[in-house]
C-alpha cells in the first residue's frame, strides 16, 4: 500500500489525508494526525473521497458536440472559435468561470489566460457564497479573510454562530467546537431552522429568515446600554464607534424580539454570554452572506467583535467558514472580476505592473463582469464562455433563466471530470484529472497552503488543468507566456503577484502545510490576524453603520411561504461527486429533490410525508415530494440545492455592491399535486 499525503477535496476545512493506494489504484483514506486543520480527524465525504476517483462515468476524452475528438482537434476547434469571437467583437465578449475546486496553480492559469487575451470577465462560485465576507471585513479590519486559524477555533470559551449549520457543512471544524464545549464552551447558534447544529447549542434563537441584522444591532445595543462592551479596545483600536452607537439606539431588544419572533431573554441572555465570555468567537456561514443584505449583516458581526475586544486574541476573531476546498484560494490568485492576484485592485497602475511581470503589452485595467451579470449579457455583450471546474447548470439561480442564457451562446466550453447538468450545455467537454491524479495547492477557509500530490494515474485521457489551459493557451497564440512543466513553476510565479504567498515555496509546504500572511521573518505563517492593529491605512478597525432592510422579496396572498435553501450532509453541491460514491449514496436517505415543511403547513393544506407537491415561484413551478419537518417554523419551507428544481425556484436578482443573489429567501406557494 502507498500513502500519499494530500488534502480533502470537498470542503474549505481542508483537512490532511494520506490517499492510500495499491497496484495504481486508489484503495482508502486515512486522516493525517499532525495535520493541525483537522488533527487527524474526518467526516464521511472525506474518509470516502477515493470512491469517485475511478468511477465509470469519468470523462475520458474530449467531446465536441457529444462526439469524442483528440486533444489536438478540441484545442484547435476551442481557439478558432475563440479568435472568431474576439475579433468579431472584442475580448469582453468572452467570460470565464473559475472553480474553488481546482488548485491555486489551475485558477492562476485561468484568469492570467483571461486577463492576456484582453478581458477581466472572470469570476466563480464564491460570488455566490461568501463575496459579501469578503468585502466586509476587509471593510472593518483591512482584509476579507478568516482571522483566526482552525487550531484556534478550539480555544474559545463562547462560540456564537450566525447562519451556519457546521455540524453538516463542516463537520471536523464542529468537532473543535463540541470538545471546546465540553470543557465548558457555550454555543448559541442562529438559525431560523433546527439543525444539527442548533440540537448541541446552549442558545437556539430560531429567528425569522432574513432579520439577522435586527437581531444583530439590538444585540449590541443592550451590550452598550447594559455597560458591557470592551470601552478600551473601542477607545484604542477603533474608530466610528458614536456613529454605530447612534444607529443601534433605535433597535430596542423589546421590540426587535417580538418582529423576529425571539424571545427577549433569550436574546438578553445569548448577548450577556457572548459579551462575557473571556474568549468569544463569532462563526458564520452563507445563511447570512446570501442575501441582498450580505455586506451589512457581515458588517454588525465585525462591530460586535470589536465592541466586546474579541478580536485580535487566541480564541475570538470573525470567522466565515469558506465552502470548497479551494475557494479561498482560488480568490487569492484574483478569479475575480475586480481584483488582480493578491487582492490587488483592478486598476490602471496594478494592470501595469501586472503586464511588466507578465511581460506582454497590456492587461485590461477596468473591471469586468461579475458572475451573474455575465450570464445576463448572453447574448448581446457576452458570446463564449469557458466553465472550469463548476456546475452552474445546478448551482446557479433562476435555472431557466441561466439555461435560456447558455443556449444562445456560440461557445461553450467546460472543464470537468464527469458528465454533469452544465457539460450537456456545452459545445466542447475537456476531461479533467481529479485532484488524486495531479500535483498543486490549495488553500484552506483558514488560509493554509498545502499541496496535493499525485497518487494515481489520470483516467484514460483527462489531463490536470493546468495542462489543458497552458496547451490552450499555445493554440491561442500565446505559448509564450505559459510555459510550464510542473504547478511548481506556476506557484514560482504566482507568489509575485500576489504578496500573501511571497514567502511561502514548496519546500517549506512539505509537511502540513503554511497559513499566508507569510511575511519576511515569519516563514512560518500567521495563526492569529491584528494582534496589535488591523490592516487599515491607520491600523485602527473601523466600525460600520449598518441598517436593516428587508430582502428583495416579500410574501403576498400568492406566494405566502418564505422557502429557504441549502445543504444536506450527505450530498456536495451538485452532487457530480457525492453521487457517484456507494457509502454516501448508501447514508442518504434522498437522491431526488424534495421540500421540507412544517408541520402545521402540511396539515392545513393536506399534504401528507413524501406526499407530491407543486411548489411555484415567480420563476417557475417544480413537482417535488415533502418531507414534514419539526425544523420549520409554520410559514417557512426549506430544499436543499443539490437537485436542479430547487434553483428553478430561486431568485436571480443581486445586490448591487458585491453581486450575491438572495439565495437564502425566495417567496413560493405550495399545493398538494395530483400523482
Ligand atoms: N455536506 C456538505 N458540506 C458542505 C457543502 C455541501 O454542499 N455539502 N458545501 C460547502 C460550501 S461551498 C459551503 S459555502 C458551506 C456552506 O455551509 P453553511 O454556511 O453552513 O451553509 P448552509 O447549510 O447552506 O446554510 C447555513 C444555515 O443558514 C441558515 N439560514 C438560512 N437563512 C438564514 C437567515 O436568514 N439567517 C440566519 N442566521 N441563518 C439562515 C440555514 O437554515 C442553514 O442551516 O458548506 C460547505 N460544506
Ligand atoms: N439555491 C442555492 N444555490 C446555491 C447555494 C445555496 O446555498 N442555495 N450555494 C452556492 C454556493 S455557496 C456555492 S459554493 C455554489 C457551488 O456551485 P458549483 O461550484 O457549481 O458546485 P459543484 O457541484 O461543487 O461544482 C464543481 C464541479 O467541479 C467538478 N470538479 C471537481 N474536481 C475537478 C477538477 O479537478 N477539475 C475540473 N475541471 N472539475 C472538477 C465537479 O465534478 C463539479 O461538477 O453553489 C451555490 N448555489
Ligand atoms: S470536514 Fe471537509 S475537508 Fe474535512 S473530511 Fe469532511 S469534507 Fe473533507
Ligand atoms: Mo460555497
Amino acid at each position: 500500500m502507498m500513502r500519499t499525503r494530500t488534502v480533502c477535496p470537498f470542503c474549505g476545512v481542508g483537512c490532511g489525508i494520506y490517499l492510500l493506494t495499491q497496484n495504481g489504484r486508489a484503495a482508502g483514506i486515512e486522516g493525517d494526525k499532525e495535520c493541525k486543520a483537522n488533527d487527524g480527524a474526518l467526516c464521511i465525504k472525506g474518509l470516502k473521497a477515493h470512491e469517485f476517483i475511478h468511477n465509470k462515468d469519468r470523462l475520458k476524452s474530449p467531446k465536441i458536440g457529444g462526439k469524442t475528438a483528440s486533444w489536438g482537434r478540441a484545442y484547435e476547434y476551442i481557439s478558432y472559435k475563440i479568435r472568431d469571437i474576439i475579433r468579431d467583437h472584442g475580448p469582453d465578449s468572452i467570460a470565464f468561470f473559475a472553480s474553488g475546486k481546482c488548485t491555486n496553480e489551475e485558477n492562476y492559469l485561468l484568469q492570467k489566460l483571461a486577463r492576456l487575451l484582453g478581458t477581466n470577465n472572470i469570476d466563480m462560485c464564491a460570488r455566490l457564497c461568501h463575496a459579501p465576507s469578503v468585502v466586509s471585513l476587509d471593510e472593518s479590519f483591512g482584509s476579507g479573510v478568516m482571522t483566526n486559524s482552525l487550531e484556534d477555533i478550539g480555544k474559545a470559551d463562547c462560540f456564537l454562530i450566525v447562519g451556519a449549520n457546521p455540524a453538516e457543512q463542516h463537520p471536523v471544524i464542529f468537532q473543535k467546537m463540541l470538545k471546546a464545549k465540553k470543557g465548558g464552551a457555550k454555543l448559541i447558534v442562529i438559525d431560523p431552522r433546527k439543525t444539527e447544529t442548533t440540537k448541541r447549542a446552549d442558545i437556539h434563537l430560531q429567528i425569522t429568515p432574513g432579520t439577522d441584522i435586527l437581531l444583530l444591532n439590538a444585540i449590541l445595543n443592550h451590550l452598550i446600554e447594559n455597560g458591557l462592551t470592551d470601552r478600551q479596545f473601542i477607545e484604542t483600536r477603533t474608530k466610528n464607534f458614536q456613529l454605530v452607537k447612534e444607529t443601534v439606539s433605535k433597535y430596542a431588544l423589546g421590540a426587535i424580539s417580538k418582529i423576529i419572533k425571539v424571545p427577549e431573554e433569550d436574546i438578553a441572555k445569548a448577548a450577556e454570554e457572548y459579551a462575557k465570555a473571556e474568549r468569544g468567537s463569532i462563526i458564520f456561514g452563507v445563511g447570512i452572506t446570501q442575501h441582498i443584505t450580505g455586506v451589512e449583516t457581515a458588517l454588525t458581526l465585525a462591530n460586535l467583535a470589536m465592541a466586546t475586544g474579541n478580536i485580535g486574541k487566541e480564541g475570538t476573531g470573525v470567522n466565515p467558514l469558506r465552502g470548497q476546498n479551494n475557494v479561498q484560494g482560488a480568490c487569492d490568485m484574483g478569479t475575480l472580476p475586480d481584483l488582480f492576484p493578491g487582492y490587488k485592485q483592478v486598476n490602471k497602475e496594478n494592470a501595469l505592473n501586472l503586464a511588466a511581470l507578465w511581460r506582454c503589452e497590456r492587461i485590461p485595467s477596468e473591471s469586468g463582469l461579475s458572475a451573474l451579470e455575465i450570464i445576463d449579457n448572453i447574448p448581446e455583450k457576452i458570446k463564449g464562455m469557458f466553465i472550469l471546474g463548476e456546475n452552474p447548470a445546478i448551482s446557479h439561480p433562476n435555472l431557466t433563466h441561466f439555461e435560456g442564457a447558455m443556449k444562445k451562446l456560440d461557445l461553450l466550453v467546460v472543464s470537468d471530470i464527469f458528465p454533469t447538468e452544465t457539460t450537456k450545455l456545452a459545445h466542447v467537454v475537456l476531461p479533467a484529472c481529479t485532484w488524486a491524479e495531479k500535483g498543486g495547492t490549495f488553500t484552506n477557509t483558514e488560509r493554509r497552503v498545502q499541496k496535493i500530490g499525485e497518487a494515481v494515474k489520470p483516467a484514460g485521457d483527462s489531463k490536470p488543468d493546468w495542462r489543458i489551459i497552458s496547451e490552450l493557451a499555445d493554440k491561442l497564440y500565446l505559448g509564450e507566456h505559459f510555459k510550464y512543466d510542473s504547478p511548481e513553476e506556476i506557484f514560482n510565479e504566482m507568489k509575485k503577484t500576489a504578496p500573501q504567498y511571497s514567502f511561502i515555496t514548496y519546500g517549506t509546504l512539505e509537511n502540513q502545510g503554511i497559513n499566508w500572511p507569510c511575511r519576511e521573518g515569519h516563514a512560518e505563517g500567521t495563526k492569529i490576524l491584528y494582534e496589535k492593529e488591523f490592516k487599515t491605512d491607520d491600523g485602527l478597525g473601523l466600525f460600520h453603520a449598518a441598517e436593516y432592510s428587508p430582502p428583495a422579496e416579500s410574501t403576498t396572498e400568492e406566494y405566502p411561504y418564505v422557502l429557504i435553501t441549502g445543504r444536506a450532509y450527505p450530498h456536495f453541491h451538485s452532487r457530480s461527486m457525492t453521487g457517484r460514491m456507494p457509502t454516501l449514496r448508501k447514508i442518504a436517505k434522498n437522491q431526488k429533490a424534495y421540500v421540507e415543511m412544517a408541520p402545521s403547513d402540511a396539515k392545513a393544506m393536506d399534504i401528507k410525508e413524501n406526499g407530491l407537491v407543486e411548489v411555484k415561484s415567480r420563476r417557475g413551478g417544480v413537482r417535488v415530494r415533502a418531507r414534514i419537518s419539526t425544523s420549520l417554523q409554520a410559514g417557512v419551507a426549506f430544499m436543499p440545492f443539490h437537485f436542479q428544481e430547487t434553483n428553478r425556484l430561486t431568485n436571480e436578482k443581486y445586490d448591487p455592491m458585491v453581486k450575491i443573489p438572495e439565495l437564502k429567501y425566495s417567496v413560493v406557494q405550495i399545493r398538494k399535486a395530483e400523482a
